[in-house]
């Protein structure tokens, strides 16, 4: 079972930024795949619930200098 989460980001200034967010996130266990938006300043999430959680995402990306913030 996947679950699919958007996340708003903050943080981000370059292309490159958003390749390193989008890179991390998809070597992170759980996570099926993972898109981030520089313009939009957005990232979608999908994750197994049962291995990764949305805190869990939240916290990896904060480690690598950013914010994210889940939105409803
Ligand atoms: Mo661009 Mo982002 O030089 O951390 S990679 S600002």
């Amino acid at each position: 079972v996947t679950d699919t989460a958007e996340f708003a980001i903050t943080g981000m200034t370059c292309a490159a930024c958003a390749n390193r967010i989008e890179k991390v996130l998809n070597k992170l266990e759980g996570v099926s795949n993972a898109t981030v938006n520089l313009a939009l300043e957005t990232a979608t999430v999908q994750y197994t619930p049962s291995i990764v959680t949305v805190p869990d995402i939240r916290e990896k990306v904060k480690q690598i200098g950013y914010g994210a913030i889940e939105k409803k």
